[in-house]
């Protein structure tokens, strides 16, 4: 008898680890070793949040069970080199502008930059400050929007640079730095030596579903009547647009290392940033807060926010052809571990909170482990499924990042102090001592 239940004792404690996930994909079963440390949701917030929204999933258990398309596996066979890879990238952005995110249009027929002000002792003589008018033109027609850079005095070698992509009010990135904002605390990085730029989502495209044309999407497409394509672009794909432009202008300037740019958006300019590190491999460093659903979230992980509630409120931020997956996530040929997959081999941080269960900081952290063995192509070590950190406790693996940092949706200090740790690791690597 005793036998009996210390047999049942060590099968329940086997399984336990699945059983809490109840989601195991066959590649999560096959990352999977022990569980311990490991952050799971806090019950109290997951009673709270199901309360506030309760038709959508916020048990683990309940998560349906799900397959994820292999990113290794492309219409011609599995891919074992970096070079195989590069048809596969190929294949998998194609799928990602056909179904998600529509096509980007690319740069314009020309681009140039009008300083605004510029002002060479900012925040105290630490800083440059630039105000540049990116301006586009394109088919007879112009667009322009304005990029806010500083710049840190203290160095004299080009630095790199964090650009955000602000979808929040413009008061947050504020050149006059009268208004100071957790959002973007740019004396904090001009303290540790980066440049800090932001650009304003709503001036790129309206986040309106009317009239999210009124911007870069008309310079290239008029205004015609009528229905567009299904694969057109839409705002988060025209936010990732603006990012490239912004990183045009870094390119001529001196003070700026273009091969360090890091590009950071929050929720829905986070789901932004991860297509611009997609679309354009000039990017070196892609960090991505609380971007959820759209985002790094895995889309097949059903649990807070789902597609069709997102392509229902906010049509406008996909290309048309998203909403026909609603309900229908299984046949998505592409999920979001493949999109990070896309930054592979660059840099990357994925960044959840604790009480954004809307955003899955789970399916989060479970795209980053999936990205896995397309990083492994170019030597870069796995994130196993059983390795998810603690809260407050970023893991930092190679080139990948990821932390789910304690309170609410939102870009705080905090999460800025530990993408500039990481960028910290990847660019402020002690130059090796000459021998004497
Ligand atoms: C929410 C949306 C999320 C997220 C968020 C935000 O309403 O459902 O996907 O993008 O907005 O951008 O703050």
């Amino acid at each position: 008898m005793r036998t009996t239940r210390s047999l049942i004792g060590a099968i329940v404690m086997l399984l336990a680890p699945i059983g809490a996930w109840g989601v195991l994909s066959g590649a999560d079963r096959q990352l999977e070793g022990g569980a311990q440390g490991r952050w799971t949701a806090n019950p109290e917030i997951v009673r709270r949040t199901s309360e506030r929204q309760p038709s959508f999933n916020y048990d683990e258990a309940k998560v349906p069970s799900y397959t994820l398309p292999d990113p290794l596996l492309g219409s011609n066979g599995r891919v074992r080199t970096r070079e195989e890879w590069r048809r596969r990238r190929s294949e998998i952005l194609e799928a990602f502008r056909e179904h998600v995110h529509g096509r980007s249009p690319g740069r314009p027929e020309q681009v140039g930059f009008e300083t605004i002000e510029k002002q060479p002792r900012a925040m105290d003589g630490t800083a440059t400050l630039e105000r540049i008018a990116i301006v586009s033109r394109h088919a007879g027609r112009e667009h322009r929007f304005e990029l806010t850079l500083f710049l840190p005095n203290a160095r004299r070698e080009p630095v790199p640079v964090f650009l955000l992509l602000n979808n929040r009010p413009v008061s947050n990135t504020d050149p006059t730095r009268r208004e100071r904002s957790g959002f973007w605390p740019a004396e904090a990085l001009i303290a540790r030596g980066y440049g800090i730029a932001a650009i304003q989502n709503n001036d790129i495209a309206p986040d309106d579903k009317v009239r999210f044309r009124e911007g870069a999407i008309r310079l290239f497409e008029g205004d015609p009547g009528g229905q567009r394509p299904a694969s057109a672009w839409g705002a988060l794909a025209a936010w990732g647009w603006g990012a490239s432009r912004a990183l045009d202008y870094f390119a001529t300037n001196s003070r700026v290392d273009a091969s360090r740019v890091a590009v950071v958006g929050h929720s829905r300019g986070g789901k932004a940033a991860l297509w611009a590190g997609a679309e354009d491999e000039r990017f070196a460093l892609v960090a991505s807060n609380d971007s959820g659903e759209g985002g790094a979230a895995l889309t097949r992980r059903i649990y807070g926010e789902t597609l069709a509630r997102i392509t229902e409120a906010f049509p406008h931020w996909f290309a048309g052809s998203y909403q026909g997956f609603a309900g229908r996530e299984h046949t998505l040929p592409v999920d979001q571990h493949m999109l990070l997959a896309l930054i592979a081999p660059r840099a990357l941080y994925v960044a959840s909170a604790d009480e954004d269960l809307w955003a899955d900081p789970r399916g989060e952290f479970l795209s980053q482990v999936h990205a896995s063995p397309v990083y492994a192509l170019f030597g870069e070590p796995a994130i196993a499924a059983n390795e998810m950190p603690p809260l407050d406790r970023p893991l930092i693996r190679g080139r990948r990042a990821y932390h789910v940092r304690t309170g609410g949706h939102n870009l705080t200090p905090y999460d800025w102090d530990r993408f500039m740790d990481f960028a910290d690791t990847l660019w402020r690597r002690p130059t090796p001592a000459s021998p004497r």
